[in-house]
């Protein structure tokens, strides 16, 4: 058995069932030993960021690793920004980087470049097997680092010769570590604190937003007032009808500021302590009110669940959580507007779903018009690095088959990673996108209009997506994908119960304006 082998056999073996890639000549071997690992299945993506986004998004919904085949420095390289949001997200991810032959990196052959300085910026955990008889287990290894909890990205970068050559054999699962358990004396002063009768703040963050988390955490806040907020970009949260609502904290500092205010404390269960996404000449960076003490109940790599049902146990015993009840909206007329688009997807929205949310501007509504949907997943950007919404739907549609799943983009971040839609209609997945087509990089106009005295016509070309209109039906369907395009709430309803209607994916552009 060759090197290749050995990884392959390894993967299946700890139950890696998947490996998005683009490989090269380096990778080969892989490649070849797939034929003999039915249990793998190789998804073709056609750019690496969209290998990588779907690796997380198959990461977040399963909480197991997919891997991800990449070829040499360059690969990697296209790959970086999705594998950042999978760092961001807490991603278990197992990335595969082919390189060279040991013996011909020194003649610095066109594609030799420092594999590990770009590794390194994502991984948490890299490694070089050296012979074919280190593979099994560095693999293994790979596969339990990559699952340390919360999860992140484990690099293992593979030299062709050790690729090709004889001597490899599998190795079985190595021990995953478990969430590290919350001590009691930190579940004991959370609980002091929120019997001082002070305002207090309780961020969830990580698995924290999944059903158990929120349950006890409304536990929590019945009991003693507490206010509930969540992190504002989270891997994965659970929500809709019968599941405690928890509002996200706001991207924008000054409604931010708002929800924050008057807190005497802030309690962390698996989310970080809240900072402004920039800099502003004349913001402070920090979202914690001043006089307002911060308290670590949990970091995302503890037992942020655990922590919580203990708290609550604590300060709320005889308290039930409150679910929020079933709602849907109301279906305007008229124009399409962006708050008309999430209207209609509150209505329409599955149960089930997993929405893999990438709105941007467009997006402001969406959270408010499906709280009372049917319960569902919602997948945010979590490391703000756009192009990644096409993507992560990819992964999810993957590792749930049977459940919907709708990508919600904007224009301009659908464009990083279009390709994404050529592996829908490959794989036949049943993922409908919904691309808000406002025609302009929206938010940077607000950017730059809170940044800047006043912009000028160059200034504002520099953000507009309207010379030449981009036209995604044609994108779509030239890729297999069914689409259509609409500019009413009515054609859009009707569009989108087809689309989730038929197995498969589609998209629909919805012609929208920018939101003010
Ligand atoms: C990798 C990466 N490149 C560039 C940016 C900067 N950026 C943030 S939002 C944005 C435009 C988003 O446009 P669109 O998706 O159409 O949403 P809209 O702002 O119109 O709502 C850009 C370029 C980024 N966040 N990440």
């Amino acid at each position: 058995m060759n090197g290749a082998q050995a990884l392959l056999r390894t993967l299946a073996g700890c139950g890696v069932t998947v490996c998005f890639a683009n490989p090269g000549t380096s990778e080969m071997y892989f490649v070849a030993g797939l034929d003999d690992t039915p249990d793998l299945r190789g998804v073709l993506c056609l750019y690496e960021g969209v290998a990588t986004g779907a690796a997380d998004g198959f990461g977040r919904m399963t909480g197991r690793p997919a891997a991800v085949l990449l070829h040499l420095g360059p690969g990697l390289a296209n790959g970086l920004a999705n594998l950042h949001n999978a760092r961001r997200a807490g991603t278990p991810l197992l990335a595969v980087i082919g390189d060279h032959a040991s013996y011909h990196k020194r003649y610095d052959a066109p594609l030799e470049s420092d594999i590990d300085a770009l590794a390194g910026a994502v991984s948490g955990w890299v490694r070089h097997p050296a012979r074919p008889e280190d593979v099994g287990a560095d693999t293994a290894d790979a596969i339990a680092a990559a699952m340390t909890p919360p999860g992140q990205v484990a690099t293992l970068i593979l030299p062709a010769d050790v690729s090709w050559s004889e001597g490899g054999a599998p190795a079985p699962p190595a021990p995953v570590r478990a969430a590290t358990p919350v001590p009691g004396d930190a579940i004991d002063s959370a609980a002091a604190v929120l019997r001082s009768g002070e305002p207090c703040v309780l961020m969830l963050g990580g698995a924290g937003l999944w059903r158990p988390g929120l349950e006890a955490a409304s536990r929590i806040a019945e009991a003693t007032s507490a206010r509930l907020l969540g992190e504002t970009f989270p891997a994965r949260m659970e929500r809709g009808a019968g599941i405690p609502a928890v509002s996200r904290l706001a991207y924008l500092a000054e409604f931010a500021a708002g929800q924050m205010e008057g807190a005497r404390h802030l309690i962390l269960a698996g989310a970080r302590p809240p900072v402004t996404f920039f800099a502003y000449p004349a913001l402070a960076s920090s979202m914690v009110p001043a006089g307002c003490d911060v308290h670590v109940l949990a970091t995302p790599s503890d037992d942020v669940a655990g922590a919580l049902a203990a708290l609550a146990d604590l300060v709320a015993p005889d308290t039930k959580p409150v679910p929020q009840q079933p709602e849907r909206p109301a279906v305007p007329d008229g124009e399409l507007t962006a708050p008309g688009v999430a209207a209609v997807i509150g209505a329409l929205l599955p149960e089930g779903a997993i929405v893999s949310d990438e709105a941007n501007t467009s997006g402001i509504w969406l959270p408010g018009a499906t709280a009372g949907a049917p319960p569902h997943d919602w997948l945010t950007l979590t490391g703000g690095a756009i192009g990644q919404g096409l993507p992560v739907a990819t992964g999810a549609a993957l590792a749930c088959p049977g459940r919907p799943v709708l990508a919600l983009e904007g224009d301009g971040s659908a464009m990083y990673t279009i390709s994404a839609l050529w592996s829908h209609a490959r794989e036949q997945l049943d993922i409908t996108t919904v691309v808000f087509s406002n025609r302009r990089y929206a938010i940077l106009d607000m950017e730059l209009g809170r940044m800047t005295a006043g912009a000028g016509e160059a200034a504002r070309s520099l953000l507009d997506l309207s010379r030449p209109a981009i036209d995604f039906t044609a994108l779509a369907t030239g890729m297999g994908v069914p689409a259509s395009r609409t500019a009413t709430v009515t054609e859009f309803a009707a569009q989108l119960r087809t689309a989730l209607a038929e197995p498969g994916p589609h998209l629909i552009e919805a012609v929208v304006p920018v939101p003010w």
